[in-house]
Formats: structure tokens, C-alpha cells, sequence
């Protein structure tokens, strides 16, 4: 962390976000990729090559993507990645609480279940169009994203796109979103000329306050962006208590159990 905390606050509040570097956290954003891959390496699935040996995550899953066919195997990981109990480590580590507090975020909740996106090369269905992540929790405007690579994330892979004092105005009005795996987007669209795009290096994270209007960047790259997504609810001093998501039975979990009903009838 570079910086006073109170520092860090007045920079958090005119930009609408600040990068941390993890590094000096007891848990690093680089310590998290290289558990993911390795406990996916712990875990020998039969679908994936013995001889994958890459150290970080994005190294990892690039190969796995450059390997696979119909995202055969990427899509399962993308669903097991959260599930890791690596994951919850990070995101409840003291370090990371403390700098919540001091942005404000004094009762944090988890406002979703922690994401890890797999953007493959050139993929466009799952990028995020202009959007603020208060649109998906109503919740308190003191909620904060934390974004991080767990990977080099180059320019050609798509740097977060993020524009400049939309942190402003409060939650904005939005409308549904025809084009893409996303429900919403502006009602009226962001000038685009505005548009800042905000290199996170590997080791660092960025956390932006859910009132932030912000997008995905292309991977334009052939390597996969796999990047982790968390984000806090503020609870304090709300009328009730209340969470912004559920969880609910996987595809695999559905499946399985229909099956059984079909043969154990
Ligand atoms: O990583 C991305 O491309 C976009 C992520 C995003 O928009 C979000 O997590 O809210």
C-alpha cells in the first residue's frame, strides 16, 4: 500500500477507486494464483495434462484454453475457482478488512459470491458492457468491487475500463442490455471519449466503489485475462439486515440428482 490511510480515503472518494499492492498483505494476489493452480494440479482431474506445470493461474489456464475444445474444460474450473477454500483466505484476511475500514467499508458483508473470470482470446459474449455494481446489490453507496489479475493482464488482454467521476451522481438510471450475457447497461450511454483505461499490474488490486461506471477491456490477446472479482456490502447503520445474492445448486448437482431419480425410481 503506498501511502497514509487517510491518504488513501481522499484519493478513494475523488477518484471513486484506488490500486493497492498486495504485496505486503500476508496473503498476495500472487500467492492466491499460484494456490489456485496448484490445488487444481493437487486435485489430478482426468481431463487435465499432467504436464501443465505453469506456476501462476493465468499461466495455467492459458494452456489448458490453448489445449481444450468447446471450453470443455474451462467452463468447469470457472465454476469450481470460487469454491476454493483459498479464496475465502484472501478475501477475509486482516489487511484487506483493514484497508475496507479505512475507505469506509466498516461492516462488510460479501455482496456475491467471489468471481474468477475467465475471459478467453477474443471472446466477446461474457465482457461486461458500462455498468455500476450498485445496479446488482441496491445496496449501501459505501459497497466497494475489488478487481485483481492473477496474471500479468497486458494492454492486449483488456485492461479495466473505468470512467472518470460517474462515482458522482449516485446509482444511475439503467436499462436491460440486448446485445450480450449482461442484463443492464446506461440509460444513457457514457461519452466514450471520456473513457479511462486503468492498468492493474499483477500484484496489485483495485477496489472501486459500486457507484463507478466501468467495463471490460478486449483480450485481444491469445492468452486467457483470468482475473478475481470480490465484493463488500456495507451493513452499518442499514434499517435491516438483508444479503444480495443466494446461492443455488450447480449444474453438475442438478444433473446428478436428476439422473438418480431416473434410475432409482
Ligand atoms: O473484468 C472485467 O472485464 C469486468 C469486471 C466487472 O465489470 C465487474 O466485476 O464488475
Amino acid at each position: 500500500m503506498t501511502g497514509k490511510v487517510g491518504d488513501l480515503r481522499s484519493r478513494f472518494d475523488d477518484d471513486g477507486y484506488i490500486i493497492v499492492d498486495s504485496e505486503v498483505f500476508r496473503i498476495s494476489t500472487r500467492d492466491l494464483s499460484v494456490q489456485l493452480a496448484d490445488f487444481v494440479r493437487a486435485c489430478n482431474f482426468a481431463c487435465i495434462d499432467r504436464d501443465l506445470d505453469q506456476r501462476y493461474l493465468s499461466d495455467f489456464i492459458s494452456e489448458i484454453a490453448r489445449r481444450e475444445e468447446s471450453n470443455a474444460i474451462t467452463s468447469p474450473l470457472y465454476q469450481l475457482l470460487p469454491t476454493v477454500p483459498a479464496v475465502y483466505a484472501f478475501a477475509t484476511q486482516d489487511d484487506l478488512l483493514r484497508i475496507l475500514a479505512g475507505i469506509g467499508v466498516a461492516q462488510p458483508t460479501l455482496g456475491t459470491s467471489p468471481l474468477i473470470r475467465i475471459d478467453r482470446p477474443r471472446e466477446k459474449k461474457y465482457q461486461t458492457p458500462w455498468h455500476q455494481d450498485i445496479w446488482y446489490s441496491f445496496s449501501s453507496e459505501a459497497s466497494v468491487v475489488i478487481w485483481m489479475p492473477l496474471g500479468e493482464v497486458t494492454a492486449a488482454q483488456g485492461h479495466l475500463v473505468v470512467l472518470p467521476d460517474s462515482h458522482r451522481n449516485g446509482t444511475l438510471p439503467f436499462k436491460v442490455y440486448e446485445e450480450g450475457h449482461e442484463p443492464y447497461t446506461p440509460r444513457e450511454a457514457p461519452d466514450e471519449s471520456r473513457r479511462q483505461t486503468v492498468p492493474v499490474k499483477f500484484g496489485e488490486i483495485i477496489i472501486f466503489k459500486q457507484t463507478l461506471l466501468h467495463k471490460s477491456g478486449d483480450n485481444l490477446s491469445d492468452r486467457c485475462r483470468v482475473s478475481m472479482q470480490l465484493r463488500y456490502n456495507e451493513m452499518k447503520d442499514q434499517k435491516q439486515p438483508f444479503a444480495t445474492f443466494v446461492a443455488k445448486y450447480s449444474d453438475h448437482v442438478v444433473e446428478q440428482q436428476k439422473r438418480y431419480l431416473a434410475t432409482n425410481d
